[in-house]
């Protein structure tokens, strides 16, 4: 490694270790200083190179809050840190009422799986100590568990796929996608935003956004977490969850057959979900993965880099269309280097607005990861330069602008330093 490589390691652990709780990592130490969920997998991805217990530590504990029903919540509360930190905390969500006394606080929803696919990397990187530890043994049964909740308890629109119930759910909070479901949501009033204290909020949703945001959130926790289709004014199949799951259940076919288990259900799921996914989500006309709003029937036909993400399934049998997709003026992967998060050609991208067009780093890994497994080296070569020189010249900044490169939203953030981290390997 070279030297300013070896200074780009140096720093983005020092990222992890200084957001490091003991337990688990918080994304940003002012804007999210609780346990997210998919944070989690990327931020193990990427700590497996730095100490592999605490990667195995992050994954446990955050199945340790784990509910019974088998939802993996989208928060994990950190119960040393003051409950107006964050908003919503944990009185708003009042998890307790639902899974009962003896478990952490949490949010009441879900966030995209990729943990299967981070539990099975994160084996991979120290085998010994994971078996002297029995990770593999204790994860397996819940990442079982977590799976089944999402094909038994939210295939609302019956075609086999898992519904997301609202846009925090998706990790792409405020997608352009969303626009159109999510506008006919009545906004909620009365609530203070604590995200502007630490970020701007020309980078952040909008007060409209939150509205909404707090109305489909309260809505779900009056209605005791129930996930009856009728309760739920915002439903939509997103491919990015979808796609994640089915690479999860690649994962655990690996997982299962390490602990001596059958691995057969695990590729039957894999084989089912990639079905369901390119026969209702993937439009040929279009090259690209688009989300379908179960209640207007309607295809959310916009350019969210989330209908790229399907290329991380092993076997996807569109995948050359996907990357003729990546390449085109939309995204421009080849020339950028990095994944603008929204269709470039689009009046709605906006280069520093979250969701909205900046280009993130878990969604440059994920993209990475499925250029390789698709034997698309060279682009993953070009995706791979970009996502470190980003990281390096913007300094582990939570988003960046794809076309300018400067940093945007919070700054030391956990999974930029773990995706560099892996990526240096
Ligand atoms: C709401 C923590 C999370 C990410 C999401 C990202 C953002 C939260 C917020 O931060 O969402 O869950 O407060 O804006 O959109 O993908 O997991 O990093």
């Amino acid at each position: 490694m070279t030297p300013a490589r070896l200074g780009l390691r140096a720093r983005a652990s020092r990222v992890l270790l200084d957001n490091w709780h003991g337990q688990s990592t918080v994304p940003s130490g002012g804007l999210y200083p609780h346990q997210w969920s998919w944070d989690s997998a990327f931020i193990a991805l990427g700590l497996r190179h730095l100490s592999p217990r605490r990667a195995q530590r992050e994954l446990e504990s955050l199945f340790g809050a784990q509910w019974p029903d088998g939802r993996v919540p989208h928060i994990v509360f950190d119960a040393a840190t003051p409950a107006d930190a964050y908003f919503p905390g944990p009185g708003f969500w009042a998890s307790a009422a639902v899974t009962g006394p003896g478990f952490p606080a949490t949010s009441g929803l879900i966030q995209p799986p990729v943990h299967a696919l981070a539990a099975w990397e994160t084996f991979r990187a120290a085998p010994e100590l994971a078996r002297e530890r029995g990770f593999l043994p204790r994860l397996y049964p819940r990442l079982v568990a977590w799976h089944r909740y999402l094909t038994g308890r939210r295939d609302f629109g019956g075609r086999g796929l898992v519904c997301v119930v609202h846009p925090w759910e998706s990790g792409m909070d405020n997608s352009p996608a969303w626009d159109e479901p999510l506008g006919r949501v009545r906004p909620a009033t009365a609530f203070t935003r604590r995200d502007l204290d630490h970020a701007a909020a020309g980078e952040r949703p909008t007060d409209l956004d939150y509205g909404r945001y707090v109305r489909l959130a309260r809505t779900y926790r009056d209605l005791g977490y129930a996930d009856d289709p009728a309760g739920h004014e915002f439903a939509v199949e997103d491919p990015l969850t979808n796609a994640l799951l089915a690479a999860s259940e690649a994962a655990l076919a690996e997982i299962a057959a390490e602990l001596g288990h059958d691995p057969a259900p695990h590729l039957a799921e894999l084989a089912r979900l990639t079905a369901a996914l390119v026969d209702v989500l993937f439009d040929e006309g279009d090259g690209c993965f688009h989300a379908r709003d179960v209640h207007s029937g309607q295809v959310l036909r916009l350019g969210s880099v989330g209908g790229l993400v399907p290329l991380v399934v092993p076997g996807l049998p569109v995948a050359d269309a996907l990357v003729k997709t990546m390449l085109g003026p939309r995204f421009r992967l080849g020339e950028l280097g990095l994944p603008p998060s929204f269709d470039l050609t689009d009046g709605r991208f906006e280069p520093a607005r979250y969701w909205r067009g900046p280009a993130w780093f878990n969604i440059g890994w994920l993209l990475w990861h499925g250029l390789r497994l698709h034997g698309e080296d060279e682009l993953a070569g070009t995706v791979r330069a970009g996502l470190l020189s980003a990281a390096d010249d913007a300094g582990f900044r939570e988003y960046v602008d794809p076309l300018t490169r400067s940093g945007h939203g919070a700054h030391d953030f956990s999974w930029t330093a773990a995706v560099v981290l892996d990526l240096l390997e």
